[in-house]
């Protein structure tokens, strides 16, 4: 099987769709698209994925797109304990808070304060200080998002998380920083960037 994941160092869904193949060690080979000089926006990478994000997976051909698509077909495929059937939902919950909340949040905040995209700003740092109040409550009461082990919940929220300093977003969250230095001692956990350098 050959198992190519289309990335960009500086992205943090790129960082998702990485962390989990890696964590999962599914063998894959992973490509940079450069969106510095709009790699994304021209062919050949547009007949990949039409919106012109990253990341991509292909998998044999059959190519997904979207983090959060990427992350759940490879745990549905190589890494059950990551994704337990039971959970479904539960776990979805967290994969959609990532790709609305956060995004919004610290996605669209650093965009502007790293990388000169602009936004309301204002807006996009106060929701993500609300995201950061609902993940530090349920982590107050649990060491992971869903259950009393780690899923794809926990890995799907912790790059936005990881970044959020680039965002402006400071604050004390203890539950929070404990959960990320547990999501860091798993076997086989790089950051971002050094991730995406092989
Ligand atoms: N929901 C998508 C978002 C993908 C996305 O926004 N990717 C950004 C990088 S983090 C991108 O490719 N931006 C290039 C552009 O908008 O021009 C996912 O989770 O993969």
């Amino acid at each position: 099987m050959c198992t190519v994941l289309y990335v960009s160092p500086l992205s943090a869904n790129s960082y998702r769709a990485k962390l989990v193949l890696d964590l999962l060690g599914v063998s894959h080979e992973t490509r940079k698209v450069d969106l510095r000089t709009g790699e994304h926006r021209r062919q050949p990478f547009l007949s990949l994925n039409p919106l012109g994000h990253v990341p991509v997976l292909d998998e044999d051909g059959r190519i997904i797109r979207d983090s959060h698509a990427i992350v759940f077909h490879v745990a549905q495929r190589h890494g059950k304990p990551w994704l337990p059937d039971a959970v479904h939902a539960e776990i979805l919950q967290w994969l959609f808070f990532d790709a609305t909340e956060l995004h919004h949040g610290i996605g669209l905040a650093r965009n502007q304060l790293h990388f000169g995209i602009p936004t309301n700003l204002e807006a996009a740092q106060s929701r993500a200080t609300k995201a950061m109040g609902v993940l530090e409550a349920r982590l107050k009461a649990h060491d992971w998002l869903v259950g009393d082990s780690p899923t794809l919940a926990d890995l799907a929220c912790y790059p936005f998380v990881s970044i959020r300093d680039q965002a402006g977003i400071h604050g004390a969250w203890p539950a929070l920083e404990a959960w990320s230095r547990r999501i860091e001692a798993l076997p086989g956990f790089r950051s971002m960037p050094h991730a995406m350098d092989s």
